[in-house]
């Protein structure tokens, strides 16, 4: 009694699903619906993402779903897709991991110092926040002639409602959100030509985003009208609100899908000098708190190797193999901007580690355990320098995302942390979701009690750190000098 059905569409780099969760006062169950994976497709234009094939896994996943109280969807940030006057969409979405942002940063800044950018938006330096990617789309044809732009998510609702708005912690990846007021910097996109005036109106996390239109509930089966609620839409919002944090528990979190995102919740944003040369980023999350975190490459650079060696379905033999291999052997900055790109990833792994002093991987197996040494040491660095530059200090780290699923990750980085780890749950994206809605449609409490409910009902695993601190204090040391060589 009191349960009530959420769908949560969650688009990762790698994978996307439709999960629901059934939630009542005391109760959180999660199933998978459909998952589909999520293959960027590469024309001599660029690298493109396959939006119609994703939407397509969408409605397959509603249907396998069946009938629920509301729907919510967050995707991977700053992407997007333009329309035209008649709400057609204009090309497909460009991926963030395309080239056409080189040296556009450069530009920007000429207008707009670096510093000045950051004190008015708090956000890291990416290539691909939305601000450079629309400076590098100036005067082509598609922005020319588009009428509205609609981030990832927003685009699905819209396909799914034919209601246009943009959810705010999404929206802050844009780089065009000033963190304080939660609203657009106008004079900001007024000085680099950006029409902001193509963006819908902002919707926050828990507010309504239109039902499903008739059509797309005829496609899915699904009977009565079906609220969509705006969630945290940037996937890392979502899944920030799932860590399962006790009440008053002073934690570092680790989102650890394609990417690692490392970093703190705040109440406020940090835009101090040195965090902008830290490359520490301050996006809006859920109930007005700030994700003050750093990005790190994450298990793209594992998820890339495999696709180079052809070995992509056999990730559980290659973790066995990676945890007999010799520790922290050779490490690179996991964090370096030179792995962005997709394509010859061991190569290029193998030039960091010439770069580092350290032998070169000879087997995938020692491949993947440089891997996973480097995004720990990375783990690391990001939560101490947080720690740091937020003049906070915590006891635990929370990893949630696909990440958790790895024991030998999970473990590795509470070594290099020096603190224990708590692992899970691993649909976290989804799972902060589902809550965000549950929470607009009638379950009581603020963040912390959903925090709690994960806590009390999803599977967690704990990793106390073991090891020798003093090796990973010297593997920082031969990645530190090797930084300027990877970027
Ligand atoms: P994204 O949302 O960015 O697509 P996910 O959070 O789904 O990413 O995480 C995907 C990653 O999780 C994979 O690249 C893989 O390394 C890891 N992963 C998934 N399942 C397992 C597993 N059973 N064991 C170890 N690692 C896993
Ligand atoms: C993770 C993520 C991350 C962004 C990147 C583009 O999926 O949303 O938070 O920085 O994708």
């Amino acid at each position: 009694a009191g349960t009530k059905t959420f769908a949560a569409v969650d688009l990762g780099a790698s994978s996307g699903r439709v999960m629901a969760g059934r939630v009542g006062p005391d109760t959180l169950d999660l199933t998978e619906a459909h998952r589909f994976p999520n293959r960027p497709v590469r024309l001599s234009e660029g690298l493109r993402w396959d939006i119609l094939g994703l939407y397509g896994g969408v409605l397959d996943g509603l249907r396998a779903a069946g009938p629920v109280d509301s729907v919510g969807i967050d995707s991977w940030a700053v992407d997007y897709g333009l329309l035209d006057a008649r709400g057609a969409l204009l090309g497909n979405p460009v991926h963030y991991r395309d080239a056409r942002t080189e040296g556009v940063p450069e530009r920007v800044w000429a207008t707009v110092p670096p510093e000045t950018l950051y004190r008015a938006t708090g956000i890291q330096y990416a290539p691909f926040n939305t601000l450079y990617q629309l400076v590098a789309a100036r005067d082509t044809p598609q922005l020319l002639s588009a009428k509205r732009l609609l981030l990832i998510p927003d685009l699905i609702a819209y396909w799914l409602t034919g209601e246009q708005g943009t959810e705010l912690t999404n929206a802050s990846t844009t780089q065009l959100i000033d963190p304080r007021t939660g609203d657009w910097n106008r004079d900001l996109a007024g000085r680099l030509g950006i029409d902001l005036a193509l963006f819908p109106p902002l919707r926050r996390p828990g507010d309504p985003a239109g039902a499903l239109l008739p059509a797309v509930r005829e496609q899915t089966g699904l009977p009565g009208p079906v609220p969509v609620t705006a969630v945290g839409s940037h996937d890392t919002a979502s899944a920030v609100a799932a860590v399962p944090a006790r009440r008053g528990e002073r934690f570092a979190y680790l989102c650890t899908g394609t990417w690692s995102l490392a970093g703190l919740e705040l109440d406020a944003p940090v835009t101090t000098e040195a965090s902008r040369a830290a490359n520490f980023t301050n996006e809006l999350g859920v109930d007005g708190t700030i994700r003050f975190l750093r990005n790190i490459m994450g298990l793209w650079l594992l998820q890339e190797c495999l696709r180079a060696w052809g070995r992509e379905g056999d990730l559980a033999p290659l973790l066995a193999e990676a945890a007999r291999a010799p520790a922290l052997r050779s490490v690179v900055d996991a964090a370096a901007p030179g792995f962005l790109a997709p394509g010859a990833m061991p190569e290029r792994i193998e030039a960091a580690c010439r770069a580092t002093g350290g032998p070169v991987p000879r087997t995938p197996g020692e491949t993947t355990r440089c891997i996973l040494d480097s995004l720990a040491l990375a783990h690391r660095r990001a939560i101490r320098e947080a720690q740091r530059l937020a003049d906070r200090s915590v006891d635990v780290v929370h990893i949630v995302g696909g990440g958790a699923r790895n024991a030998l990750l999970c473990q590795l980085t509470a070594d290099a942390c020096g603190l224990p780890v708590v692992a899970g749950p691993a649909e976290a994206a989804a799972l902060g979701n589902v809550l965000v809605q549950a929470r607009a449609h009638g379950l009581p409490g603020d963040l912390a009690s959903t925090r709690e409910l994960i806590a009390r009902t999803q599977p967690l695993t704990r990793y106390e750190p073991s090891g020798d601190p003093a090796a990973w204090e010297a593997a920082e040391r031969r990645t530190e000098g090797a930084r300027p060589l990877c970027s």
